[in-house]
């Protein structure tokens, strides 16, 4: 089943349009036949085995890249061992790939799991157009470099026509480390390498802004939102959280600034009520398993100490709900925390700003979410810096209609200036042109 987010529903859609094939892995070491179609669309299922999954996901894509990606947040682990079952995997892809495209065909080659295929397909492939989205962020020289296989994840990525970043940010680290390393010449925004133009660039994540606008005034919805906020005992605020259970997301740190301002008397179990989803992800890692149990932990300790019966302080959902539910929260939350020590984009603090066309809600956003560079009406927070969070809290709490209508107005702007739709059509259009244009680009 997959998920309901905005990302899947605009790739179904372009697939739809473009009588597109989807290459990937189910997301299980299961024997069973997988579907070959999704809503009209060809699916080509990945076989990954039980081993495979250890090293290649969990290892090499989950405790190696994945950390050192997110500033190295938790110590990235490498074992060689997962590196060569990484490039078997990517290998596989690109065999899969090079067997099923049409001659001259474009293929577009999603996230950190599947940096080498570009080069791969490239070799097996010269003639089809080969485009590549980071979901998450590419990390500094400074980080990059631990990562002793770093020469052959740039060379791999230099097989694409386009290489689309979050961020500019990410986008310069990663032409700046191409020139350092493999010989590449050109500038952040244009690379030569063996004789081939290589577009690079930022291409910011959206929501599907209209389904979500639609979806938060459906009333059906709108009432589920009222329910919950009975439910909690009608509070005076209303502050969500909505995650991947990942340490990358901060939610022990938001939960802790909660329990301060508990522990100070600035809130209190009955008036100001917390609600955190955490959704389970890459359960059979050991950090996430202890990150789970951390969170969970600091969770009961703010209950038992500043509970009161029939009003916990923390309402905690370790579960994925249904999309609508999700709406109907995000409709009922007077607050929105969002506080990762790094993200790609943070597509929940966009899903937010969408639900709120009555321009009320405030959002606490982390400089650190690739989303601070657009929702600039969001109250922004150092996630490291405690006092801040709680800080940030209070300001949310006291801002006054007129404030919280500026800042919502102007984050609702920016968001519907580019939807997951215009996203995926400005790569795909980008990529169409990079491949045409033939001639390298202009080297510094
Ligand atoms: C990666 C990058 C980048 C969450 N809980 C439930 C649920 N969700 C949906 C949200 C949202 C999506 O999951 C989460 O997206 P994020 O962007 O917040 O975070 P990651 O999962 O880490 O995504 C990130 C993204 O890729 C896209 O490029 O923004 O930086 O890390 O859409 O709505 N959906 C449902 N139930 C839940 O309980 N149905």
């Amino acid at each position: 089943m997959p998920s309901p987010g905005g990302l899947v529903s605009a790739l179904t859609s372009i697939l739809q349009n473009r009588k597109g094939l989807w290459i990937g892995w189910p997301g299980t070491t299961d024997h069973e036949e997988p579907p070959s179609t999704y809503e009209g669309i060809r699916l080509k299922a990945i076989a990954i085995n039980h081993e495979e999954y250890e090293e290649f996901y969990l290892g090499f894509s989950n405790a190696t890249l994945w950390p050192l990606y997110h500033d190295a947040i938790r110590s990235p682990t490498f074992h060689r061992k997962w590196w060569h079952t990484y490039r078997d995997v990517n290998m596989r892809f690109a065999q899969a790939i090079a067997e099923s495209v049409a001659p001259g065909g474009t293929v577009w080659i999603h996230d950190y799991q599947l940096q080498l295929v570009p080069q791969m397909l490239r070799q097996l492939r010269p003639d089809v157009v080969i485009g590549f989205f980071c979901h998450i962020p590419f990390p500094p020289s400074e980080l990059f470099m631990q990562l002793p296989w770093r020469r052959e994840i740039l060379t791999g990525l230099l097989g694409a026509d386009l290489i689309g970043f979050q961020l500019h940010a990410g986008a310069s680290n990663f032409s700046r480390l191409a020139r350092k390393l493999t010989g590449a010449s050109g500038t952040d925004s244009g690379l030569n390498f063996e004789g081939r133009a290589i577009r690079v660039g930022a291409f910011p994540i959206s929501v599907d802004c209209d389904q979500i606008v639609k979806m938060a005034a459906d009333p059906a919805i709108r009432a589920r939102a009222r329910e919950i906020r009975e439910g909690l005992g009608n509070p005076e605020f209303l502050m969500l959280g909505v995650d991947r259970l990942d340490y990358t997301k901060g939610i022990q740190q938001r939960i802790k600034a909660v329990a301060e301002m508990l522990a100070d008397g600035t809130l209190s179990a009955e008036r100001q009520v917390m609600v955190q989803v955490a959704v389970p992800s890459r359960e059979s890692d050991a950090h996430y398993e202890q990150e789970r149990h951390e969170l969970e932990r600091v969770i009961s300790g703010v209950n038992g100490d500043y509970g009161l019966v029939g009003h916990p302080a923390i309402h905690y959902l370790h579960k994925n709900l249904p999309f609508d539910e999700l709406i109907a929260l995000y409709l009922a939350a007077d607050i929105m925390l969002v506080t990762p020590f790094r993200d790609g984009m943070n597509l929940v603090a966009k899903e937010y700003v969408m639900c709120r066309s009555d321009l009320t809600g405030k959002l606490i956003l982390s400089e650190f979410a690739g989303a601070a560079a657009e929702l600039r009406g969001a109250f922004m927070v150092n996630p490291h810096d405690l006092d801040g969070i709680k800080e940030a809290i209070l300001l949310a709490m006291n801002a006054g209609p007129k404030e919280t209508r500026d800042r919502m107005a102007r984050m609702r702007r920016a968001t519907f200036r580019r939807d997951v739709y215009d996203w995926a059509k400005g790569f795909l259009v980008a990529l169409q042109q990079t491949s045409r244009k033939g001639e390298p680009a202009a080297s510094s």
